[in-house]
């Protein structure tokens, strides 16, 4: 409670031992401080102590913007109870790591370079199958975390990115794909030890302020995509003070002299979040061994769980980062050994804007670049983690969750003294491996990028934009990887899939490959695909296929033109003989066209439905469709 006289905040002041002068050095705070309860004189305290008196330099009399002021307080305290340490310690770090970064130290100083060695699958392989086995039965004791809270800046689209469709023949939008297989997933894993488990796989949701509301939202207006309401938990991060100089003064916003202005502090929060939660602990009594971290718009994402799980469980990782082949100066971190000369070692993902200076500053002329292989040698970090709940848990009671963070500023001139905007700390997921012990098993799993990823970041513009033979990170191509997966996969389980023919969207030139989508639950490894690919299968290239429904079989079908099948889980159906029509066709739109809806135009087609064959069971029982 607010006080009401100068008495009692007297009172409160001699109650909290501090100097009824304390906030001399802020005459307009020091008028207004009967309006403040004793915690929010505390955080006054706290704020004149850390250097921030400007924040009360435009502050009115008392009885005028009381409430805003009131309002300043509350946000003071929001800030200083979401970051490990409080602000004290936000300020504190901020004015080291400003201080590093005007003197232009390196953070790599000491440390060398090397490419490090990790597990590379071949998909398909007895190797790569027998890992999916193991990592369909470990994931019962696994939970997964999206970190969804990112605004996707780069990708520019208006609204939250898993709401996009991953692929527009099935319309599966990215949210959905996640739960579907999380839940498949949870299915096949019961089923393999037995089917006596009752394991519900937990699966959190990161958001922030600027996606809170629509994820709920998206969950309830569609039934949580069949999950159990309660296997779903949202954490939402808090975004973090901006700072005004070098001196970390807290910059205030610029169209409200009683806000302090916020900027997200990233990805990294997750751990925090997660370890104040309170669920490691729960997840740890129930057995769980676990948890899984990855992003917003990967429509891949799945056909690298269940081995990259089976690599973790069989090598014992306490870290396993997911990487694919890089290309040079590809917007994706690279994974990186460091080896400093004091003989620490690490394994760590090196951000895609500091692996080039690091490289040329230890005697790597070339920097970023491809070596004879048209690669870069450092595997590419698609920040899909995989931890080990124990160590992580262990790791995080001494951390909190905190992890070693940068700045970025953009400075005025080369004085360094000035910044052209405010900047804040930030912290990436990916950094978690930075604080731990040498004996840390830190590993990475490396698949071939066709397979595991296509995430959707780059607007069309940039896309168009982006060196010949990099890959685009549009929702064009993001669309297209997922039909050339599919079609490479049924191509590996024995189908003749025809070639796919380039075309051009959005200015971006793609493979399109026959438009095939599935269920998770028909597919979710290669040996359950190669068990419903029977015969002698032949698709081409003009052809849409949906695959609804776990227990459809392809036996001797060809195909030329699009076929939906669609099957309850007791219906089994063997699909046969020769499917033929006009089919659906993709038809140019351009990314500017305003009457067609964003999530289309930002692709640069859509698809125009002539004709299909459309089959539905809904019915227990053995069919065969056999047009
Ligand atoms: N995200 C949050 O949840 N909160 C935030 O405050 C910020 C982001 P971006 P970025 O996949 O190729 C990462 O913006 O950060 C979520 C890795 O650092 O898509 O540029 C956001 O919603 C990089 O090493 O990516 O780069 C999204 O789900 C490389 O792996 C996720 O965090 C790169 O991704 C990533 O945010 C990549």
């Amino acid at each position: 409670m607010a006080s009401t006289a100068l008495e009692s905040t007297t009172d409160i002041l001699s109650k909290l031992g501090i100097h009824a002068d304390f906030a001399a050095s802020a005459p307009n705070l020091q008028k207004n401080l009967r309006l403040l309860s004793a915690e929010q004189i505390e955080l006054a305290r706290l704020l004149l102590e850390m250097g921030q008196s400007h924040l009360f330099e435009h502050w009115a009399e008392p009885g005028v913007d009381d409430e805003e002021k009131k309002g300043f307080f509350e946000q003071v305290a929001r800030l200083n109870s979401s970051y490990p340490g409080g602000l004290t310690s936000y300020i504190k770090t901020a004015r080291e790591l400003l201080a590093d970064s005007k003197a232009g130290r390196n953070p790599f100083d000491g440390f060398t370079p090397s490419v490090p060695k990790g597990e590379v699958l071949t998909f398909g392989d007895n190797n790569f199958i027998n890992f999916e086995e193991t990592g369909v039965r470990e994931a019962q004791k696994a939970a997964f975390v999206l970190v969804a809270g990112g605004l996707g800046e780069r990708l520019g689209y208006n609204g939250i990115k898993v709401a996009l469709p991953a692929e527009t023949t099935s319309g599966t939008c990215f949210l959905q794909y996640y739960i579907e297989s999380i839940l498949a997933l949870q299915e096949a894993s019961c089923r393999l030890t037995q089917g006596d488990c009752q394991a519900q796989i937990p699966f959190v949701i990161m958001t922030s302020d600027d996606t809170h509301a629509r994820t709920i939202q998206l969950l309830e207006s569609n039934s949580y995509f069949g999950m159990e309401p309660t296997q779903v938990k949202l954490l939402k991060q808090e975004k973090v003070a901006c700072l005004a100089d070098n001196d970390a003064r807290l910059a205030i916003d610029p169209h409200n002299k009683y806000i302090i202005q916020t900027k997200p502090h990233g990805h990294g929060d997750v751990h925090a979040l997660l370890f104040s939660s309170g669920l490691l602990k729960d997840w740890h009594a129930a057995g769980m061994r676990w948890v899984l971290f990855f992003q917003d718009t990967n429509g891949l994402l799945f056909n690298a769980i269940p081995s990259a799980l089976g690599v973790s469980a069989t090598r014992q990782y306490h870290v396993n980062s997911l990487a694919v082949p890089r290309k040079a100066k590809e917007a994706i971190g690279g994974i990186t050994k460091l080896t400093h000369t004091d003989g620490r070692a690490m394994v760590i993902n090196v951000e895609y804007n500091q692996l080039d200076p690091l490289l040329r500053a230890t005697g790597h002329d070339e920097g970023d670049a491809n070596d004879e292989t048209g690669y870069s040698p450092f595997p590419g970090n698609i920040n899909q983690l995989i931890l080990e709940l124990d160590p992580y848990i262990e790791e995080l009671t001494k951390t909190r969750g905190a992890i070693k963070e940068f700045v970025n500023p953009k400075y005025k001139d080369a004085s360094k003294s000035s910044f052209k905007s405010s900047t804040r700390l930030e912290c990436m997921m990916q950094d978690y491996p930075k604080t731990l012990p040498a004996s840390a098993r830190v590993g990475f799993t490396v698949m071939d990028p066709w397979l595991a990823y296509a995430p959707v970041k780059n607007n069309p513009e940039d896309a168009a934009k982006v060196p010949k033979g990099n890959p685009y990170h549009s929702a064009t191509s993001g669309e297209m990887a997922i039909y050339r997966a599919n079609s490479l996969t049924l191509r590996k389980a024995g189908a003749q899939v025809s070639d796919p023919v380039l075309q051009v969207f959005n200015g971006q030139e793609v493979e399109v490959w026959p438009r095939i989508a599935w269920k998770p639950k028909w597919g979710l490894t290669f040996a359950e695909i190669k068990r419903k690919v029977c015969g002698s299968c032949a698709i081409s290239q003009r052809s849409t296929m949906a695959i609804k429904g776990r227990n459809i079989f392809l036996e001797d079908l060809s195909l030329d033109g699009a076929l939906l099948i669609d099957a309850i889980e007791d219906a089994e159906v063997k699909v046969r003989g020769s499917v033929q029509n006009k089919g659906w066709i993709l038809e140019n739109v351009d990314h500017k066209d305003a009457s067609v809806p964003e999530e289309l135009r930002i692709r640069g087609f859509k698809i125009n439905k002539i004709e299909q064959l459309e089959k539905n069971y809904s019915e227990p029982g053995k069919f065969c469709l056999n047009p």
